[in-house]
């Protein structure tokens, strides 16, 4: 009966073209072939429809993404990732091997926790006049981390030669990174694995220049 379910009704994903976290999941829905609909938030215009009391209802968080899935609304894209993983077929998107999910959970939380947050729309409405700068720093400061340790645990993508979510979290920073102006040639690892990744399908189909609410000046 669940799984009869899952594939009549298709997961709806409350997400912005730009964010970050909203292509995280755009990804993984691409990699495992699973067709959604998507509800633009503009977390712009009018003050940002990601704080309005409707849209607070599906995260009380007040950001993109909000999931609606198999009859639950998830937020938190690595939460709504690996429940994608967990329940749909395709390829694994963490790996079987201990020590390779461990890395790819390592890797996804350095990026998902300690340089996303810092660089978020509202921390930066927060900070002011120096919100370019800080954002700079706090990204330099996550990718002179990333750096040594891809060295280390990257084959073909950033853990091994298997697609997984640190490459479904990798590549969206690295285009924050871009927006931010941060000189990703610096990070010679980040940049090889940013540039084979953005190569692939599922990246391309759900890269910000051709969403639904992309607007038409952005996109190519
Ligand atoms: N940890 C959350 C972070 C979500 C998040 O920060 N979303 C951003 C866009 S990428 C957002 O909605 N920002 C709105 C705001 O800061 O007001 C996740 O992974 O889903």
């Amino acid at each position: 009966m669940h799984v009869s379910l899952r594939s009549l009704t298709k997961p709806v994903l409350h997400g912005y073209f730009r964010s970050s976290c909203s292509w995280r999941v755009r990804i993984a829905f691409a990699l495992k072939g699973i067709q959604y609909d998507q509800v633009p938030v503009n977390l712009i215009r009018d003050g940002g429809q990601q704080c309005t009391d409707q849209y607070r209802k599906l995260n009380p968080m007040q950001q993109v993404p909000a999931v609606e899935i198999d009859g639950v609304t998830l937020s938190q894209s690595l939460a709504v990732i690996q429940y994608i993983d967990e329940t749909r077929p395709g390829p694994r998107l963490l790996p079987g091997d201990p020590i390779k999910r461990a890395q790819v959970r390592m890797i996804s939380d350095l990026i998902a926790s300690g340089i996303q947050p810092l660089q978020n729309l509202h921390v930066l409405q927060k900070i002011g006049e120096e919100k370019v700068q800080w954002a700079q720093h706090f990204i330099d400061r996550g990718f002179k981390a990333l750096e040594p340790i891809l060295r280390e645990t990257a084959g073909k993508y950033c853990v091994g030669d298997e697609i997984s979510m640190a490459d479904i979290c990798l590549v969206p920073q690295v285009y924050n990174a871009e927006r931010f102006k941060v000189d990703v040639s610096q990070y010679p690892t980040i940049k090889r694995l940013n540039q084979t990744l953005l190569e692939i399908d599922a990246f391309k189909v759900s890269h910000p220049s051709c969403q639904p609410d992309t607007p038409a000046d952005l996109r190519t």
